[in-house]
């Protein structure tokens, strides 16, 4: 009893399993994989049709300190909040890049309709992202039409603006996007150890990928530290090609990273991983190679995906808290008291 309350919370819970009621928190919106939805919340449910390989699925459940009002805006589900606004889209369509304009233009009208400016992060998920169009896979094409979007919104140097996000590609079903927007603004943050994704050279893509490598929330709502989709990439190329487990050594050195030192989140703890695996015949060599890298307490759900490029094994994303001093980051060692 007596459990702290958070103005944004994220807790991955089983799907098997009510969501656990604690009077005053609120759920904004559960986010479920596979093909089957678990009982309905009071907030936003979706389900995203990525396999979850763990033996026991979770949900991604994003909560809050107020009661939302559910409604729907531009074709978005949503739940609001004076502070919050969660929602999610789905959209059926051939091209990429049309959907893309679609449903960023879409969320951007549900913004200014409900008088939210601040995108704190934002997940994308593309139908055969990998496949060939016209010369181009279907990632970047999804990529030309989302920064269109965001230029025609935000005009020259929206670059600023972007939030964290995931982009990964299903085997099956629309495209989906789900986003977390505020009243107040977040800090992006980008990874000395890579280019910007906004600046990837042409090679990758006619326009670079609009994300940046992380969001901090404003300190209203925590100051926790929402972690971008990351893989093997330096600069901006892919390492360790056809090698998983130093795919996922380079990785973590990219999400430690990203968890930054003095005068950022230094003495911090990584409350969730989410790891976005290509081939299911990864899994348990990635699994058995992770779970020495992380602290307990760390909340870990996998997922089959596949990468935007074609050589990248796996992403991961997640969400970093300060955290009192005993706590670690990850693959350092625990101080004693
Ligand atoms: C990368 O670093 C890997 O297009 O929104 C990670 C997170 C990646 C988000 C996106 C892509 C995106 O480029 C891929």
């Amino acid at each position: 009893m007596n459990q702290r309350i958070f103005p944004l919370h994220l807790e991955y819970f089983s799907d098997s399993q009510p969501i656990p009621e604690q009077s005053g928190v609120h759920v904004l919106g559960r986010v479920s994989f596979g093909d089957k939805s678990p009982a309905a919340t009071d907030g936003v449910d979706l389900l995203v049709p990525l396999d979850p390989l763990d033996s026991e699925p979770l949900s991604e459940v994003w909560t809050t300190d107020q009661l939302p009002t559910v409604g729907t805006h531009a074709g978005f589900e949503t739940a609001e909040t004076s502070e919050l606004l969660f929602g999610a889209a789905t959209l059926d369509c051939e091209d990429p890049e049309a959907a893309a304009q679609k449903l960023y233009g879409d969320l951007f009208e549900v913004l200014g309709e409900r008088n939210f400016q601040n995108l704190l992060r934002i997940w994308n998920i593309v139908p055969r992202i990998g496949e060939d169009r016209a010369g181009l896979d279907r990632y970047m094409h999804f990529c030309r039409g989302r920064a269109i979007a965001f230029e025609q919104r935000h005009g020259q140097g929206f670059e600023s603006l972007l939030p964290a996000a995931s982009a990964v590609g299903s085997d099956r079903g629309p495209f989906v996007v789900w986003f977390i927007a505020s009243k107040r603004a977040g800090i992006p943050r980008e990874n000395p150890r890579q280019i910007s994704a906004f600046q990837y050279p042409e090679r990758y893509g006619p326009k670079p990928p609009s994300f940046a490598r992380a969001t901090l929330t404003p300190p209203c709502l925590g100051s926790e530290l929402l972690l971008s989709g990351t893989a093997s990439i330096l600069g901006s190329e892919s390492v360790h090609l056809n090698d998983t487990s130093a795919q996922l050594a380079e990785t973590m050195e990219n999400l430690r990273a990203l968890l930054g030192k003095n005068g950022r989140i230094d003495s911090n703890h990584l409350r969730q991983l989410k790891v976005f695996v290509r081939d299911r015949s990864d899994y348990a060599e990635i699994r058995e190679a992770l779970m020495p890298l992380i602290q307990t307490g760390t909340q870990i759900m996998f997922l089959r995906a596949d990468i935007c490029r074609p050589e990248l094994l796996l992403e991961i994303e997640g969400l970093a808290v300060q955290a009192p001093s005993t706590a670690t980051a990850l693959g350092t060692t625990p101080v004693a008291h």
